[in-house]
């Protein structure tokens, strides 16, 4: 008896969050795709996303980084919905039994995505009106469902035909017509959920095509041309990354959920903080000045050794130096904030925006404006820094401050201030685990030491002696270093390689192993191979 009671009441329940589950599936794909006509970014479920990336631990967003590398973002939107999913199906078995506290609970959890939309910094009213109309008919959709899912009365058990036994005193039986009637709503109501969700992402990947906004900014010809690239700067050997990173090869790491588009028309930089001048440039002024062309090679605190967070491409901007100096700083600054559109920070060290090197507030990328994922239409790029702390995108503003005043997106959350880059290598040829064939192996991959420049690359194979490698030719001291190693009579077997830099400081990579905060982790690259 007391079994039967229990499966008698599972079933309401399952029922209940079957009803919570489809609503919500329906309430985001309905709002979501309405967002996509009024404003993409108040989509709640990215929002929901993207709200969370901020809160969440930075002992946690690196390993989710290291697992799923550019998929993040896409993991992050789906445990986000699964999450949704989650909380909606329990409040869906609460209704089962008391439906008044499971409604007033999915009104609470339907205001979380109204909160989090009103709560972004580019806010408008406006914003909530689709999220609003999906949590409408998304309740609606579930009420219907739980009015479906009556208990039986006792007449109509009396009268099912194959009630022996009449019903069960007490219990919750549910009618088989209105079961029936509830499944099949409850499969349309997820249909349409299924439909609305595809739809909104077709129309978001449509206008994600920020072609239009891309197109209206034609690069000028550089005043000053990068140095040209010799041919003896690449190695050739097969399967090594090129001298230079394609654009959509090229690693890609921010907070943000999607690109902001900018058009460039409506785009500024505004220079103020500690300076004597405020300056303010747009598009059009930045266009008239003589811009330079520099190859610089960007590397991410958070590549592992051997990863591949870390590009080299031929950039075109305009020095901040002289953009700096037209605002006058005040002597007692030592930092430029510098903000993005989305609302990211780094705080770069005001030394190396204004030495000599080739610190940029870019436009170009590899002879094309900025790609809307790299920072259309224009960022930082600061040769000898780490990305965090220097290479904003979609950059705004240039506030000039002091570190002891003001601290950037990343140092809140434990990464160091000043972030120079350190000397780095990586074996790309052979490949990790490849069978190569026994006798003569030729190793090749890349080293980079930025600022200071690569003075010598060794390899060792297995427990043998550090061979020097061949190092390519060197294009700057900012650009990383191609190189590679011949081995002969490598025997059958299983072997490893190693493989470290030395800088053109004397600086030796060094082989202790640490993690990537606060500065980068360390330690030499080996792969394993099998001879054959
Ligand atoms: N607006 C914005 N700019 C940003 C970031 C960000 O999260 N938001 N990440 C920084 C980091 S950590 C790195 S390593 C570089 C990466 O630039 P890329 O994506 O063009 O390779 O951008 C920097 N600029
Ligand atoms: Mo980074």
């Amino acid at each position: 008896m007391i079994t039967m009671n229990r499966k008698i009441r599972a079933a309401p329940r399952f029922r209940g969050a079957l009803a919570g589950i489809v609503a919500t599936v329906m309430m985001f794909g309905l709002a979501d795709l309405l967002a996509r006509a009024f404003n993409p970014s108040a989509a709640p479920l990215p929002t929901l996303g993207q709200a969370i990336i901020p809160l969440a631990p930075p002992a946690a967003i690196k390993p989710v980084i290291a697992l799923f590398g550019d998929n993040d973002k896409l993991v992050l939107i789906l445990s986000t919905g699964l999450g949704a999913l989650a909380v909606a199906g329990l409040i869906g078995a609460v209704a089962a039994s008391r439906r008044r506290l499971g409604l007033t609970l999915l009104l609470l959890a339907g205001l979380v995505p109204v909160i989090v939309i009103i709560l972004r910094p580019e806010a408008s009213a406006l914003d909530i009106i689709p999220t609003i109309i999906g949590i409408a008919v998304g309740i609606t959709a579930f009420v219907l469902l739980l009015r479906l899912d009556k208990p039986e009365t006792p007449a109509e058990a009396a009268h099912r035909p194959d009630s022996a036994s009449g019903p069960v005193p007490g219990s919750r039986t549910s009618n088989p017509l209105s079961r029936r009637r509830f499944f099949t709503l409850a499969g349309a109501v997820g249909a349409i959920g299924a439909v609305t969700i595809a739809a909104g992402q077709t129309v978001a990947s449509l206008a994600q095509d920020a072609g239009a906004a891309v197109a209206k900014l034609v690069l000028p010809t550089p005043a000053k041309k990068a140095t040209a690239i010799p041919a003896a700067a690449s190695t050739d050997v097969d399967g090594t990354a090129p001298f230079v990173t394609d654009a959509k090869d090229f690693y890609r790491i921010d907070t943000v959920l999607s690109p902001p588009v900018i058009d460039p028309e409506q785009w500024s930089l505004r220079i103020h903080g500690m300076v004597e001048n405020e300056v303010t440039l747009t598009m059009d002024d930045l266009l008239d000045l003589p811009l330079e062309e520099h190859h610089i090679t960007l590397t991410c605190v958070s590549n592992p050794v051997g990863g591949e967070l870390v590009g080299n491409a031929t950039w075109l901007g305009y020095p901040v130096r002289e953009l700096l100096a037209r605002a006058h700083p005040s002597a007692d600054a030592d930092m430029v904030l510098s903000h993005s559109f989305d609302g990211f920070t780094a705080s770069t060290p005001i030394g190396a925006l204004t030495d000599d090197r080739a610190a940029l507030l870019a436009v170009g990328m590899n002879d094309e404006p900025l790609t809307p994922i790299h920072g259309f239409p224009a960022r930082l790029v600061v040769p000898g820094l780490y990305g965090f702390v220097s290479a904003t995108k979609w950059v705004t503003e240039l506030e000039v401050t002091r570190f002891d005043e003001k601290t950037a997106y990343w140092t809140d959350r434990g990464w160091d201030e000043k972030a120079p880059i350190l000397v780095a290598s990586r074996i790309e040829v052979p490949k990790p685990l490849a069978k190569v064939s026994a006798g003569d192996i030729r190793v090749g991959g890349t080293a980079w030491a930025q600022r200071s420049g690569i003075k010598r690359v060794e390899v060792r194979l297995d427990d043998g002696d550090w061979a020097e490698a061949t190092l390519a030719e060197e294009v700057t001291i900012d650009t990383w270093r191609q190189w590679r190693a011949d081995f002969t009579e490598v025997e059958t077997g299983t072997h490893t390689l190693t493989v470290r830099a030395t800088d053109k400081d004397g600086t030796v990579q060094t082989a202790k192993r640490r993690d990537s905060i606060p500065n980068s982790a360390t330690g030499h690259h080996h792969i394993q191979f099998r001879a054959d």
